[in-house]
């Protein structure tokens, strides 16, 4: 969400919720999305979880601001296709990787969890790879809306345990050298 914000240059301030001190499982937090993730859009008295949900609106609500979406129906029927793989094969599977060793003593791993968790990682990276060959992005080969959800997750892709193909590891740099990426991912404690 922060990528988004800084892509499209809009202003917001940013409000840490401590994961690793579980301040997303309590009150005020459970308050603002019951399901205690991360990250939540406040914009006036609206609020908006889900990062896809979030994106399309930002992408609505400032339609002067650079795009993230393609126009053309079947360029987007694609994007939303990928956008859906991205989070199921790649983010879900990640983040039991990246919790796990984040905030889980070493000991109390479900290491057959994480290793099924790695394996389907590498298989999207494989699909990723043929998509990529040629291109420097995925969608209309410029960044846009489906770099901005992989982004937080490819700062990590060190805690995934995978080989990096190398159409990825390169769309990979690519991705993660963005100005407003780095704005984006910047740490805000
Ligand atoms: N589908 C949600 C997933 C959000 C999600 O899993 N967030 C993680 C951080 S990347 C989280 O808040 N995890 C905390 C937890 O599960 O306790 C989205 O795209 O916003």
């Amino acid at each position: 969400m922060q990528i988004a914000l800084a892509y499209k240059g809009l202003e917001f301030e940013k409000i840490y919720v401590a994961l690793e001190k579980l301040e997303n499982r309590k009150r005020p937090f459970l308050a603002i999305n019951p399901y205690g993730k991360v990250p939540v859009l406040k914009d006036g008295d609206f609020i908006l979880s889900e990062s896809v949900a979030i994106l399309r609106y930002l992408e609505e609500k400032y339609p002067d601001t650079p795009k993230m979406f393609p126009s053309d129906l079947e360029t987007k029927a694609i994007l939303n296709q990928m956008a859906g793989q991205c989070e199921t094969e790649f983010c879900f599977p990640g983040s039991i990787l990246y919790f796990a060793k984040r905030f889980v003593p070493e000991e109390k791993w479900d290491l057959k969890r994480m290793k099924d968790s790695s394996k389907k990682i590498q298989k999207h990276l494989a699909i990723l790879n043929q998509k990529l060959e040629g291109k420097e992005f995925l969608t209309e080969n410029k960044f846009g809306f489906l770099e901005v959800l992989y982004a937080p997750f490819l700062a990590n892709i060190g805690y995934m345990e995978v080989e990096l193909p190398e159409n990825v590891k390169s769309w990979i740099d690519r991705v993660l050298e963005q100005g407003f990426v780095k704005e984006g991912l910047k740490k805000d404690s």
